[in-house]
């Protein structure tokens, strides 16, 4: 299910991103800031539009509700979708600028958690009528502009009642109220045709394992997945469930560690075949992975649903957020997308922030500009390593020994230990075989400096 709607450009009352129109693909040779270089969204690359391959999303957390604070300081930006003191007047406020925003730049969906949209109530019940409230309001902007959902989710993560962990916090009325939120979350997913639902465990994990038992919070784990699952899919909810893995932060530890560590547990759990992955590349980092890899990992198992995409820092080691720039690492991680025939229902959500010091409302564009165009070259020079360079070739004939005759009874099951034992005395030592990494950086380097206008 891929939205291909028309997106049309739709403002509220205000329009407050003046002076910035739709932003156009013009073509590698513009000087103009505000256009795409790279990111022709009708231009077919390796069968599919750039559009069909990307379904770039805004995430409504950080590009509509992040107004720049941190541990250290105040907020920096005082958008004006965030002035109102009534909060439904706020929530619509945010929403048009959100609306305004993503149409300007000619997107189809958005990400978003359940009180993003609205602040949260004093009570679950007021907190819902509320979310019936925009969710109406939703459905309007986007039956208006095009613009379907991405995924969805329920922030568990910052209510004070969540900080021994949703579900797995050690407290059952707080798994009750964590699985209320999910219920709603997902019924305003799917009332919004959303097409993915995801799961971060910010808290699911551990600060001290002097007080955690690891085990039942595992086990709590997988009954909450498997009852929000069955809620779902009861519901007629057709969609991807993503978890989405990281290492730490909030939590010491956190359960979702890493690609390998969830496929093991969905694996467990009996889960393997309804939930995929959502990896995000600073939380690869975070875990001392490539992003790569962890595209790589998720591919393997068959789960590589979606990505959040954005960077870390290399000298810092927390999750920077910041909007992707580096075009040799995408290419990298476009060739491991491309190779595993792309992402299974997903698509590529901007789960980056501007810096606290950027303030000006065009920060914003300048940020998903650059991010759209970073991807859309990442997958032109990804395409031609695939098909006009020898890289494929190269790694291929890695494995050439087991393409046919012993090797190849060894890949399929039919030699025993004992064989190995009998042909290694019978072949000896043979010559080393060189890996090739520097000529295989040298054919990226090459295609990503090397692009046809
Ligand atoms: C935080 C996560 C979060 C999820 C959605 O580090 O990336 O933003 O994507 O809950
Ligand atoms: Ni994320
Ligand atoms: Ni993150």
């Amino acid at each position: 299910m891929t939205n291909l709607r028309p997106i049309k450009l739709t403002l509220g009352e205000t329009e407050y991103f003046k002076g910035i129109g739709k932003i156009r693909f013009e073509g590698p040779g513009s000087d103009h800031p505000m256009a795409y270089r790279y990111y022709d969204e009708n231009r077919v690359v390796a069968g599919k539009t750039m559009r069909e391959h990307f379904k770039f999303a805004v995430a409504y957390w950080h590009t509509l509700c992040g107004a720049g604070s941190d541990p250290f300081g105040a907020p920096t930006r005082f958008y004006p979708w965030m002035q109102a003191k009534d909060p439904m007047r706020q929530a619509r406020d945010k929403m048009d600028a959100a609306f305004e925003f993503i149409t300007k730049l000619g997107l189809a969906y958005f990400c978003f958690h359940d009180f993003d949209l609205v602040p949260e109530a004093e009570t679950l019940a007021k907190s819902e009528r509320r979310l019936q409230s925009i969710s109406a309001y939703a459905r309007e902007k986007m039956a208006a502009s095009g613009v379907g959902v991405l995924w969805g989710t329920a922030n568990l993560f910052s209510h004070p009642r969540y900080m021994n962990g949703a579900a797995t916090n050690p407290d059952f009325a707080v798994v009750a109220h964590a699985g209320a939120q999910v219920k709603i979350a997902l019924d305003l997913t799917m009332a919004l045709g959303g097409e993915n639902y995801v799961f971060w465990g910010g808290r699911e994990g551990y600060q001290s394992l002097l007080n955690t038992n690891m085990k039942r919070e595992l086990d709590h784990l997988a009954r909450f997945l498997h009852l929000a699952r069955d809620y779902a899919r009861k519901q007629g909810f057709q969609g991807e469930f993503f978890i989405e893995p990281k290492p730490m932060e909030p939590s010491k530890h956190q359960y979702d560690f890493d690609a390998a560590t969830v496929t093991g547990f969905l694996r467990e759990y009996g889960l393997i075949k309804d939930f995929k992955l959502n990896i995000e590349v600073n939380h690869a980092t975070l875990a001392w992975h490539s992003f790569p890899h962890e595209l790589q990992v998720a591919a393997n198992a068959g789960l590589l649903g979606s990505i959040d995409a954005n960077r870390g820092d290399y000298q810092n080691g927390w999750d920077t957020d910041q909007f992707p720039n580096n075009l040799y690492e995408l290419t990298e991680a476009m060739l491991v997308i491309l190779e595993a025939g792309g992402l299974q229902g997903g698509g590529v959500n901007f789960d980056a922030k501007i810096r606290r010091n950027s303030t000006d409302l065009d920060d914003l564009f300048h940020a998903h500009i650059g991010g759209i165009d970073v991807f859309a070259r990442a997958l032109l020079a990804a395409d031609a390593i695939l098909t006009q360079s020898p890289y494929r070739r190269i790694r291929q004939e890695r494995y050439i020994s087991f393409d046919d005759g012993e090797g190849l009874a060894f890949e399929t099951g039919k030699l025993r230990l004992k064989d190995l034992h009998n042909i290694a005395r019978r072949i000896g030592e043979q010559p080393l075989k060189s890996g090739k990494q520097e000529q295989l950086e040298n054919i990226i380097n090459r295609h990503i400096l090397h692009l046809e206008p």
